[in-house]
């Protein structure tokens, strides 16, 4: 008799992990082979790839990467039908790379602003429509969208960022609406902050080794008062891309020590000696284990 655990395992499903040689995306492609999927990742040179095919040989994973841009359709359609022939069609995808400019709005070129609703929202539909056909004809898929706090709230110089992000939770409810009739399910993670290279700058320590502002901000901001690790959004996606999910659709799930939840605290009264000795443990990314 199968047990409710085996309803979490993805024993021979194919997993898209996109820009998935580091940071979150190999976090979820590590959880998701420790399900039993086989992992599948991209990334947008080869540098990056070969890093990658590097790490999951470290942890014993045998993963299929190659160099595909998301916001490039052929490349995308051309990497689809490779692992088609290579490994098989993709049951789970991950829309994870992501590119972010903090530039004030009144500064950003036009073409910066491409760049990023590019990569964040225009890569995930491109993404997405490769492999809604082959879904379609299974009659079964995932697709797991990389989502934000920016989802939600605003922030000063990451327009574009955030207007990708909140267009990709409606993106996740469109593909929700247009092909659950199919047992598509398309959901989204909504991180909060993650340490990860993408959010590195922002609680780098000044030469005095006081803690960033923003670092403060943020710790404030949380009711964990930390930073999220990669290891946290694990659950959710193996969750997210199991049979156990279902009759979940078109949701966002934020995994963010309960920013979205706290008005958060007077950045004065944290305590900074409470986080000064935990400081390297606490922001040691996937790849350095
Ligand atoms: P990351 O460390 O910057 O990793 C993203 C990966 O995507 C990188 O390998 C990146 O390559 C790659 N990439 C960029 N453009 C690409 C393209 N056109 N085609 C293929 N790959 C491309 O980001 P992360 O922090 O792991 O975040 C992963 C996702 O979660 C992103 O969508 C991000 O916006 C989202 N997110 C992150 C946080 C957080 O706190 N870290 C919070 C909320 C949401 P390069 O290194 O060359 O850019
Ligand atoms: C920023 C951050 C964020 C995070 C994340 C929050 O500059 O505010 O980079 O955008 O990366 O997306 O959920």
């Amino acid at each position: 008799m199968s047990g409710i655990l085996d309803k979490f395992r993805l024993d021979g499903k194919v997993a898209w992990v996109t820009g998935a040689s580091y940071g979150l995306g190999l976090a979820y492609a590590k959880a998701f082979a420790e399900a039993g999927a086989k992992v599948v990742f991209n990334d947008i040179n080869e540098e990056l790839v070969e890093k990658g095919r590097n790490e999951y040989a470290k942890l014993g994973i045998e993963a299929y990467g190659a160099v595909c841009d998301v916001t490039n359709e052929e490349a995308v359609n051309a990497f689809v039908a490779d692992v088609k022939a290579k490994i098989g069609t993709i049951d789970i995808l991950v829309n994870n790379a992501g590119i972010i400019k903090r530039i004030p709005m009144h500064e950003m070129s036009k073409a910066q602003w491409d760049q990023v609703i590019n990569v964040d929202l225009t890569g995930p539909f491109i993404c997405s429509k490769a492999v809604i056909p082959d879904m379609i004809e299974k009659k079964s898929g995932k697709i797991i969208n990389a989502c934000s706090m920016m989802s939600e709230f605003g922030r000063e110089t990451v327009s574009a960022y955030a207007a990708a992000k909140g267009g990709l939770k409606m993106l996740t409810r469109n593909i929700c609406s247009e092909y659950g009739q199919y047992n598509i399910q398309c959901n989204a993670i909504g991180p909060g902050y993650i340490a990860t290279p993408q959010t590195a700058p922002l609680r780098a320590r000044g030469e005095d080794g006081k803690m960033a502002p923003f670092d403060r901000f943020i710790r404030s901001k949380t009711p964990a008062q930390r930073w999220g690790k990669t290891e946290d959004l694990q659950g959710l996606a193996v969750f997210l891309a199991s049979p156990a999910s279902d009759f979940i659709n078109g949701q966002v799930v934020y995994i963010d020590g309960g920013i979205s939840a706290y008005i958060g605290q007077d950045p004065s009264n944290l305590d900074e000696s409470k986080f000064a000795a935990i400081e390297e443990d606490e922001f040691v990314n996937v790849l350095d284990k």
